[in-house]
């Protein structure tokens, strides 16, 4: 599904997110940036070992060492993929909806948008944050993830955003979410 948002278009597909050929494509990694299993796993795979270590001098020069805080975003080159950056972001592990997680699902997004205006990029991949191993159910997910994307869209003149979405099930349940909000729009 397309959509046009002024000047900007927002797209979703289903697709493995490491071949995406966009200027830059976004990690649902965790805290550490050592890599994990999900698209994490799939993406430091797929980078090869130079991402691992540009993770680390991100957490030594950035972070004082400390882990990347949920919500924030942090960029490295993409090494061996197609895309030539990688934005990593920190989604929230569910724990019911009470301790905050709408807020910062919706900071991943924005931060991400964020750091990849800073960086002049103009087009940009991301997959469901926190929809796998952090169990946000994927409704609220792709409510928050379109909501944020399409008002920061409405906002900047940007380029494209694409949302590749691992099952053709994920997929429909965020077509459903973007369906509804540009009729709002
Ligand atoms: N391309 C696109 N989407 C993918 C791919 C891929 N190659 N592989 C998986 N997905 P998850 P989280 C989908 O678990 O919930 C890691 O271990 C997947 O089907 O990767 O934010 C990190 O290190 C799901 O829809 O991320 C963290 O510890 C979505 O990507 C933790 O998992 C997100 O699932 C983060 O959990």
């Amino acid at each position: 599904m397309d959509a046009t948002i002024g000047q900007n278009g927002l797209k979703l597909m289903v697709g493995d997110i490491t071949l995406q050929k966009t200027d830059v494509i976004v990690n649902a990694a965790n805290g550490t940036l050592l890599g994990g299993g999900g698209v994490d796993g799939a993406i430091h795979k797929a980078a090869g070992e130079e991402i691992l270590d540009a993770c680390k001098r991100v957490r030594e020069e950035e972070l004082s060492g400390r882990q990347l805080p949920t919500g924030e975003a942090v960029i490295t080159k993409g090494y061996n993929l197609p895309a030539s950056y990688v934005i990593h972001t920190v989604g929230p592990v569910w724990e019911g909806g009470t301790a905050n997680e709408p807020t910062l699902l919706a900071s991943c997004y924005e931060n991400a948008m964020q750091m990849a205006l800073k960086h002049q990029l103009t087009s940009i991949a991301f997959p469901s944050i926190s929809t796998g191993v952090y169990s946000f159910p994927v409704e609220f997910a792709a409510d928050i993830a379109l909501t944020t994307l399409v008002s920061f869209l409405k906002e900047h003149p940007f380029g494209q955003v694409m949302i590749t979405l691992f099952s053709e099930a994920d997929y429909d349940v965020y077509k459903t979410s973007l369906e509804k909000i540009m009729e709002e729009k």
